[in-house]
């Protein structure tokens, strides 16, 4: 790692719930949990929950049952993307003000190349908390070190409303000690893997020898986990980046086989992809459904018009166009809607003479 490099990790804090709690301050201090329609007696995941529900073990991607089951006096809130992406427009757009690069990471997280700025990482990092406090009223935590998978792990270290500055000599007191999966790249199964190794914080995996690893995992991720341990990760900012594509789904109450109430809610996913779209600016050229039937072997089909769209009729009708491709007659337990090859819509403006629906051609993916 570079000793000019600074990067920053911003990272907001309990992200849905912190802007569920700006409509409902009664619910400040609460376990408060978000996720699905807000039922915890019907079906959906937990996407995120109040650092008091976490306390009970609730977590995100946790069925909304279980959760239930952990905290049954948590206040229980269906999820409103609208509204989250909202609050995120309105933190980035503090840190776009900063005049450093810039990288989206998604809806509640993004980095900053502050190497050229004046002032020191930590007065930097305190300005833009305190800004995006006063805009949006929400805490966020903050890391910043000599790369981007430092800052990431730092910004983690201090939740919430953190700040933690990672600099070269901390390496060893700050970063080696933490359990391996706290590295960005590592998930469960390599984590099982090195577990199995006798590695289990990122100090031993610093000190493995290379070849060790690289017998166990391949050439490319053996080097990947040996740099990022011993804190090297040259990877820029990557500047730019446009979002590729925009899914909605919806797993049913019951599992159905009804035509009629699965092409209700094919509409209903399309429409809101479509407002999603809409909102951001985007429209998209491939537009493709998922499919899981109740012994949970999902498909997906995809269509790819002639040119971009973000109108629900038309998201709806290649939908409906996909749906025709699969077999219905057994069960479905969840079923989504995706558009894909995004473009700026301004970028529509230009094929707006053209016909709504023609379709280029179609591909088969398989299940992930
Ligand atoms: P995270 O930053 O992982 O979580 P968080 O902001 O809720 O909490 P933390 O304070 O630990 O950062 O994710 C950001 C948002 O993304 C989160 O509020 C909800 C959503 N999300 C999901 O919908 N599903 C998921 O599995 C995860 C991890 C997040
Ligand atoms: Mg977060």
């Amino acid at each position: 790692m570079s000793p000019e490099r600074r990067i920053l990790h911003l990272d907001m804090d309990a992200f849905f719930a912190s802007v569920e709690l700006l409509r409902r301050p009664d619910l400040k201090g609460k376990p408060v949990v978000v996720g699905g329609r807000g039922d915890p007696t019907r079906r959906g995941v937990v996407t995120t929950a109040t650092y008091e529900a976490r306390a009970f073990g609730v977590r995100s991607g946790m069925p909304l049952r279980t959760a239930a089951r952990l905290c049954p006096g948590a206040v229980y809130l269906p999820t409103d993307f609208a509204e989250y992406a909202r609050w995120s427009r309105r933190f980035k757009a503090v840190m776009k003000s900063v005049p450093a690069l810039f990288e989206d990471r998604g809806i509640d997280e993004a980095f900053l190349d502050i190497s050229e700025l004046h002032g020191d990482g930590e007065s930097i990092a305190r300005d833009i908390k305190r800004r995006v406090l006063e805009e949006t009223a929400l805490t966020c935590s903050i890391g910043v070190a000599p790369n981007k998978l430092l800052a990431k792990i730092a910004s983690e270290l201090d939740k919430p409303d953190g700040l933690t500055i990672i600099g070269e000599g901390d390496l060893e007191a700050r970063i080696w000690p933490l359990e391996v999966r706290r590295i960005p790249g590592v998930g469960p199964k390599a984590n099982e893997r090195l577990a199995a190794m006798g590695i289990r914080t990122v100090g031993e995996l610093a000190s493995s020898p290379r070849a060790r690893l690289a017998a166990r995992f391949g050439r490319a991720y053996a080097a990947f986990l040996h740099d990022a341990a011993n804190g090297r990760h040259d990877r820029p900012l990557v500047t730019g980046r446009e979002p590729k594509s925009r899914s909605r789904e919806t797993t049913f109450q019951e599992d159905t086989d009804d035509r009629q109430a699965i092409l209700r809610t094919l509409g209903r996913l399309a429409r809101q992809v479509a407002e999603e779209l809409r909102d951001r600016g985007y429209a998209g050229r491939t537009i493709g459904i998922k499919l899981r039937y109740a012994d949970f072997e999902t498909l997906t089909r995809d269509r790819t018009l002639l040119e971009a769209t973000d109108d629900p009729l038309v998201i709806r009708a290649a939908a409906v166009e996909c749906l025709a491709r699969v077999a219905l007659g057994r069960k479905v337990r969840l079923l989504g809607v995706r558009v894909g090859s995004l473009m700026p819509a301004g970028a529509l403006q230009a094929s707006l003479d053209l016909p709504g629906l023609r379709i280029a051609g179609d591909e088969l993916q398989e299940p992930p």
